[in-house]
Parts: C-alpha cells; structure tokens; sequence
C-alpha cells in the first residue's frame, strides 16, 4: 500500500497541483481515478458524504488523514518534507497571496475555460468564452509581469506557489486555443524551469484517465 492516495483524473490541473507535488517531493503516492466526465462520481452523495463533502478532486489521503483544496495539500506536504516550502513569514505570506490570486483569477478562470471549450455538452457559450478569455488574458499579464526578471513567484527557489499557478499551464495550447507560454513570455520561461525539476511529469502522464474514456 502507498503512503499516499489521491483522488484525481487527467484533466484536472486542480489535481495537477498535488500530484505533482507528490511527484516532485519523492513522494510514495498512487492516484485514485475519479471518474468525473461518464458518471460525474464527484457529484454522487457517496462521495460527498465519504470522500468530500465540497464534491472535488484533489483529495490525499495519509493515514488517517484526508485533505482537500489543493491549497491545503500543498501546505501540507511542504510543511511535512519542508520541501518547496516558503521561508520565514514574508515568504509564506507572499506564496499564498499568489496561491489565493492563482486559484481565483489565473487557473480559477482557466479552468472552466477549458471546460467548456473541450468537454461541456453543450459547449460553452462564446460570450462567457470571451468573458473569461479576457479575465485570463489580463491575469496571466500580472503574472508574466511578476516573473519578469524573476526565477519563481515567491522566492528565488521554486514553492508551493510555483507548483499551484502551474495547474491548467502545461495542458497542450489547442485546447485552449492560444498559445499561453509565446503570450506570456516569462510566464513560458519560467513553466521550462519547473518542467526541469527533477520529478517534474506532465499532467496526462501523471493522472489517470488520459485519452477520456480509457481508464
Ligand atoms: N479550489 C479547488 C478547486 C477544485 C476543483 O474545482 N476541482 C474540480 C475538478 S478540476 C472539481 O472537482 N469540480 C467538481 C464538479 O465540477 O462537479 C482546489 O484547488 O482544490
């Protein structure tokens, strides 16, 4: 039996997020598939009652416990191995300004852009496309602007808050119809020095269910 479990599938860069902490810190981990494009097991009351009572992917279990919100996993797991962990308090408050921004603005809008481009039935509305284009567009400027002429968001080393603003960035560019590493320049450069830490694994190499419909 692993040390640790996650429940997670291909497509979530939510999950992405902690299964690449995982990967990243040597962690002994297995995924836990969730089938949540054929039978939206997320949303079943059995999983709201024994799994998560929020209906999401990620969720680790370790021993007894289980988390949830990638945000809470990422803190644990640096806490825990005190690897990719922030320094000192003004670290630590800085990485989770970005964790907060990131989850809101950046791959909060993503996301479900990609969402309803790719898998919606019916897809989504291009007026709430084009809405949430532009919220990306302006948010992965603040971004790109941040990494100008920085190694990583929060620290001259690599944290948390590089490993959570990652989440949907390394999904190919036609599903998302724009190429977000030649938009955003630093944004590209700085996604090539985290694909470069050892560990690093792509999200449909390191979460099961990729092509749909093949687990
Ligand atoms: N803030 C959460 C977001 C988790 C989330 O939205 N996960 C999606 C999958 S990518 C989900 O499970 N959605 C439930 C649903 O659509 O029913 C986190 O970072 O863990």
């Amino acid at each position: 039996m692993s040390e640790f479990e996650l429940y997670c599938f291909a497509q979530s860069g939510n999950a992405y997020r902690a299964a690449l902490m995982l990967n990243l810190i040597g962690a002994d981990w297995k995924p836990i598939w969730v089938d949540f494009f054929s039978k939206g097991v997320q949303r079943t009351p059995e999983y709201r009652t024994d799994i998560n009572e929020m209906g999401e992917v990620p969720v680790l279990v370790h021993g007894k416990k289980k988390l949830t919100q990638s945000a809470v996993i990422l803190t644990y797991l640096s806490d825990l191995t005190g690897k990719y962990k922030p320094q000192g308090e003004d670290e630590r408050l800085e990485a989770l300004r970005w964790i907060v921004f990131d989850n809101q603005k950046v791959n909060g809008f993503l996301g479900p852009f990609r969402f309803l481009k790719n898998f919606a039935k019916p897809a989504g509305d291009p007026a709430v496309l084009a809405f949430l284009k532009s919220r990306i567009d302006g948010n992965l400027s603040i971004v790109n602007k941040r990494l100008t002429g920085r190694q990583f968001l929060a620290s001259d080393k690599p944290t948390i808050a590089d490993i959570s603003m990652v989440a949907y960035l390394y999904y190919p560019a036609e599903e998302f119809g724009f190429d977000i590493a030649k938009d955003h320049p630093a944004v590209g450069a700085w996604l090539d020095r985290v694909k470069a830490l050892p560990g690093w694994k792509h999200p449909y190499e390191l979460m099961p269910g990729y092509p749909l419909g093949t687990n």
